[in-house]
């Protein structure tokens, strides 16, 4: 299921959780303990940092791009999980000469940045939910006889924690 609606029993999160039935769409409830004061926790905060219901939250979109310039978004949800050896899903369908060389899973403001071997030609695709297609197809050719390969993303390296807990070496 991708989308999560925090609602309050009683609240004003009452409307879209209505439309939301009424509409027949897949979503799940999850409760706020509103009474308990769950809507100031820091985990709802990071969710909704106004503190209040309803929120909706859509599901991370993941994009997934091939060395032949074939780039895919589907809904995280969407992957089933991998259970056991040699169990998996199809999330981008590869010709025989094609490979996979990379993948995020993210929000809008997350990119899977790609660029030509030769060129050096830079595409950024944004892990956009507005872009999502059927998992299992090609995706979208984002360019036709050139071989793309992945811009590593610069990796942030947290301090470690000391035994004590202050901040350590790196
Ligand atoms: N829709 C507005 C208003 C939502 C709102 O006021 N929600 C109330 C419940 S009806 C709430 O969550 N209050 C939290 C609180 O009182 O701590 C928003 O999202 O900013």
């Amino acid at each position: 299921m991708t989308l999560k609606l925090y609602y309050s029993p009683g609240a004003c999160s009452l409307a879209p959780h209505i439309a939301l039935e009424e509409a027949g769409a897949a979503f799940e409830p999850v409760k706020v303990a509103m009474a308990q004061g769950e809507q100031r926790s820091p985990a709802y905060l990071a969710i909704n940092p106004k503190g209040r219901v309803p929120t909706i939250v859509d599901g991370d979109v993941v994009v997934t791009a091939t060395r032949n310039g074939h780039v895919l978004h589907c809904k995280a949800d969407e992957i089933a999980k991998l259970e056991g050896p040699g169990r998996g899903v199809t999330v981008i369908k590869v010709d025989d000469d094609d490979a996979v060389i990379g993948f995020i899973a993210g929000r809008k403001a997350d990119h899977l940045v790609l660029e030509t071997e030769k060129s050096g030609k830079k595409f950024e695709e944004a892990a956009d939910p507005k872009q999502v297609s059927a998992r299992g197809g090609k995706g979208r050719q984002i360019i036709k006889k050139a071989t793309l390969v992945l811009v590593p993303r610069p990796v942030a390296i947290p301090p470690l924690a000391n035994a004590d807990g202050g901040q350590g070496v790196n």
